[in-house]
This record gives C-alpha cells, sequence and structure tokens, in this order.
C-alpha cells in the first residue's frame, strides 16, 4: 500500500482552517488538520514544498517511521510551522490506518478508559454580573466545568471576553489589532469575580481561568493564591513558559491547580515542568505538538508525575483536530479534562463529525478512523482571509505578551 496523493485544503467558514488530505493507491482518505492560528499559509508552504514530495509512495502505515523521518530527517527540529505540518500528516495517516482496520482510532489506541470526555466551556462578559449569568447558562446547557473570563474595569478589552456578549474569536481579519494591558487592575478585580460566580454557583462546579501569559511569576504567584478559597479546578497560563523553572516560584505559594501548554509543540518544552511536578495539567494540544504519536509519548510522560491532559481546543483548531482529541481523550489513562470552544454551523457543515456533546462530554460512536470528513464543495467556497491574533501594550506602549 502507498501514499498516492497529498493536498493541503485552506478555507474560511468564519475562520481559516488547513487541513492535509492523503490519499491512497487503494482510495483511502484521511484527514489532518494543520491550522496555525495567523501563520496559516507558512504551513501550507512547509508541507507542499517540503513534506510532500518526501511522502509520495512510502507505505502510509507506518506511522511512527514516516514521524520520525519528518521530525529527525529534517534535521531542523521542533518549532511550531514543522511540528503542526507533522502532526497533520500524522493525524491524517491515523485515519487512514483506523480506516483500514474498521476500527476508531480510539480503540487502536488501546480501547475507551471512559464512555465520554469532560469538557469545559467558555462563560464570559463584560462585567461581573454577566460572566456570572454566562456560567449559569452553561449550566443549563449542562456543563460541569467552565472557564469564567471577564472584563476589568478600566481597560478596554481582556483577553477572552468579546465586544459583544457570548461568543469571542481572538483573531481578526486584516492587520494584527492593538489591545491595552494593566496587570494591577487585572489582579485586583479577577478575585473578586470568583467569589461572585462561586458563591452564585455553589461548590460542584468546576471553575478554570486562564490568565494567559500576562502576569510574571511573582505576579501568578500572587493570583493563584488570592484565588485558593474559590477552588479552582486550574488557572491557566499564568506566566510564560519558555522559562520552565518560572513554574516553581508559583508552587511555592499556592496549591491551586496550575495548567500549561496550548504553545507548546514538543516534549522538550514540558520536560521540566512535569519531571519536577511544576504543573498539573498539561494542554499541548494535537495540531500544534506534533500529531497522535507525539502526544501519546507526552501524555505517558506526564502520567509518570501524576500530570494529566487538558488540551487545548479553542475555534482555531479544526473539528478534526477536535475529532483527534475526542479519541484520545477516549483512550488516555491520565485524561483530565478537554477544553470545547464550539464551532460555528458552517464549520460544522464543512467538517462533519461524529462527536457530539452530552451532557457535559463529548462523546462518539464506533466509526472507523478519527470520525471527521471535509465537504470539499462547500470548503471551497470560502478561500483564505488573511487574519491575526491581536498584540498587547502595557499602558506606556511596551509592547507584552497577548
Ligand atoms: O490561537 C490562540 C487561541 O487559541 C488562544 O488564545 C485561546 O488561550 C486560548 C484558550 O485557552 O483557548
Ligand atoms: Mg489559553
Amino acid at each position: 500500500m502507498k501514499i498516492e496523493r497529498l493536498q493541503t485544503l485552506v478555507t474560511c467558514p468564519g475562520r481559516n482552517f488547513v487541513t492535509v488530505k492523503i490519499t491512497t493507491d487503494q482510495g483511502v482518505h484521511g484527514l489532518g488538520d494543520a491550522t496555525l492560528n495567523g501563520r496559516e499559509l507558512a504551513v501550507v508552504a512547509y508541507l507542499e514544498e517540503h513534506v510532500f514530495p518526501c511522502l509520495v509512495g512510502k507505505d502510509p502505515r507506518n506511522i511512527e517511521d514516516i514521524w520520525q523521518y519528518l521530525y529527525r530527517g529534517a534535521y531542523w527540529r521542533r518549532g511550531p510551522v514543522t511540528m503542526t505540518a507533522i502532526a497533520a500528516i500524522d493525524m491524517a495517516l491515523w485515519d487512514i490506518l483506523g480506516k483500514l482496520a474498521g476500527m476508531p482510532v480510539w480503540r487502536l489506541l488501546g480501547g475507551k478508559s471512559r464512555a465520554g470526555v469532560m469538557v469545559y466551556g467558555h462563560a464570559n462578559g463584560r462585567d461581573h454580573a454577566e460572566a456570572v449569568e454566562a456560567v449559569q447558562q452553561h449550566l443549563e446547557q449542562g456543563y460541569k466545568a467552565i472557564r469564567v473570563q471577564s472584563g476589568v474595569p478600566g481597560m478596554d478589552k481582556v483577553y477572552g471576553v468579546g465586544k459583544t456578549r457570548g461568543f469571542y474569536e481572538p483573531a481578526q481579519k486584516g492587520l494584527p489589532p492593538e489591545e491595552d494591558w494593566d496587570t494591577a487592575l487585572y489582579l485586583r478585580h479577577t478575585p473578586e469575580l470568583f467569589r461572585k460566580v462561586r458563591e452564585a454557583v455553589g461548590p460542584d462546579v468546576h471553575l478554570l481561568h486562564d490568565a494567559h501569559h500576562r502576569l510574571t511569576p511573582i505576579e501568578a504567584a500572587q493570583l493563584c493564591k488570592s484565588l485558593e478559597p474559590w477552588r479552582l479546578f486550574w488557572v491557566e497560563d499564568a506566566t510564560p513558559a519558555e522559562n520552565q523553572e518560572a513554574f516553581r516560584l508559583i508552587r511555592q505559594h499556592s496549591t491551586t491547580p496550575l495548567a500549561v501548554g496550548e504553545i507548546f509543540n514538543s516534549i522538550w518544552d514540558c520536560k521540566d515542568l512535569i519531571q519536577n511536578q511544576l504543573v498539573d495539567y498539561i494542554r499541548s494540544t494535537i495540531v500544534h505538538a506534533g500529531g497522535i504519536t507525539h502526544l501519546r509519548r507526552i501524555a505517558d510522560f506526564a502520567a509518570l508525575h501524576q500530570v494529566r491532559t487538558g488540551f487545548h481546543g479553542a475555534t482555531d483548531l479544526s473539528p478534526v483536530t477536535m475529532a483527534a482529541a475526542v479519541n484520545f481523550g477516549l483512550w488516555v489513562p491520565n485524561f483530565g479534562i478537554q477544553e470545547l470552544m464550539p464551532h460555528n454551523a458552517l464549520t460544522d457543515e464543512v467538517f462533519p463529525h461524529a462527536y457530539r456533546f452530552e451532557d457535559g462530554h463529548l462523546v462518539m460512536d464506533e466509526v472507523p478512523g478519527l470520525g471527521v470528513d471535509i465537504d470539499e464543495t462547500l470548503a471551497a467556497k470560502y478561500p483564505y482571509e488573511r487574519a491575526y491574533l491581536p498584540v498587547a501594550r502595557l499602558r506606556d506602549g511596551t509592547l507584552w505578551n497577548w
């Protein structure tokens, strides 16, 4: 059996997605997500110029060898563009293997460890009252875990909060918009937000929060300590993690569980964090960290250190990644939680999929492969549109972490 054809399919049904389609000489095809928010076409070029020509004629069932070939064989290792490209190929190969075996990928990985994967939704509001209301709406929809973000008085825009109520999509058409940031205001208002939410919804619901890399280690420690009375499920990206040691300072001051990793692209980005038990949840995602093959390695390593999974699942990860994440989450023994930011209806139409939301969980029936497809005719109606994530600046103009 041979790989005969490899294609990238770029579509923008509301936001940009890059999909890899691999077809074998026997006509079986597999899909992989290759979307890297704001850098989409760099991954397309990497794939089309440097990866696809090397894979024609290879046996698609040799997933591990192809992974090593693309990782070690390139000589240049890691990096988001490379690892997203490798991830897309890897997902497509697992999809093909599942279809050949007539089994879902969760079965190939080792079978189900649970009936469904618990997800967390996004509640956000322009102020605390709106945020509390959004949490209550999520509870009515069946969510057991809810991330809460709120506007901060004195700041125009805050990560996670849209201009209108409800849905929040950070990437915007055109060039990167600029937002301002004031750490002192944020640190003052966030514990108050969680006091109000916890008092409104009671002890049972899991509450999460994303600090989105904005804080220094000692500020992150202050935030996590101040949130302890409200018993969060986690604080995410409390401080940037390029220096993995930075998390030690947070740990020394707080017992609030920590999650990190949505921008990691390899096991080397989290080795020290995991080995030293400086975090509790690893958020690396299948699309940006080398696919199922590499995430399995990260998850197994994490399991040795009581670190659980909590994969990224924002709208810039296509339904192909979400399908892969559900397959992975059904199997992985050290599953923690899965982020779910639902796609718009048009995206779900372009990518018909087998996973569905039921009572706070994503579930999936016994379908071969990843359980996701692409309607190529519909996808072609929505061509790529340049879009970027915002950048953040402190009040004095200093460029900050968005
Ligand atoms: O592309 C960046 C977004 O996916 C990211 O900002 C969303 O932080 C995010 C999250 O936790 O979903
Ligand atoms: Mg995040």
